[in-house]
């Protein structure tokens, strides 16, 4: 099969906790690649772009509010069915849940809660694709990418 890529965040919970060890060792444990990574402090704007899709969500305000409270660690990964393999490697959305249902999931170990859930994944090839361009492609300016550097 073709290798895929998929977009990983740590959280601001993840960072804050010192989870990132943790993390990157169950990444390349389970046979993940970090093709790039960059740390970065999210604004207003970019949280509420990155999430565009929950905007007329009642928790959207809550989770820009979540997500611009600390800095967030982005990695681009690559696989063989990245984008699947990730999904259920980080486990269900809803931590406190995932620590029943998925204990052995990321959401399950380092998460906390339905917000507070560590780490972000991909959904599909085509967010992927999105969200991998959203922060890694040189684009002209006012086109949406807060990223600079090259893949
Ligand atoms: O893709 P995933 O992160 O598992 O969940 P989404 O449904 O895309 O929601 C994005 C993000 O929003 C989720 O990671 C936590 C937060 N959230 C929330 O705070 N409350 C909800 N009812 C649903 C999602
Ligand atoms: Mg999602």
């Amino acid at each position: 099969a073709e290798k895929e890529m998929t977009l990983a965040i740590i959280k601001p919970d993840g960072l804050y906790d010192n989870y990132t060890d943790k993390i990157k060792n169950a990444i390349s444990d389970s046979g993940f690649r970090i093709l790039n990574e960059r740390l970065v402090q999210l604004d207003e704007d970019a949280a509420m772009s990155f999430y565009a899709e929950h905007s007329s969500r009642s928790f959207f305000s809550d989770l820009v509010k979540y997500m611009t409270s600390g800095p967030v660690l982005i990695m681009v990964l690559e696989k063989e069915n990245a984008v699947a393999d990730w999904r259920t490697l980080i486990g269900p959305t809803d931590a406190s849940k995932a620590k029943i249902t998925h204990p052995n999931s990321i959401r399950a170990m380092c998460g906390k809660d339905l917000q507070r859930n560590c780490v972000h994944g991909s959904d599909s090839l085509q967010s992927a694709q999105r969200e991998i361009s959203f922060f890694f492609k040189e684009k002209s300016p006012g086109s949406g990418s807060m990223g600079h550097d090259e893949l």
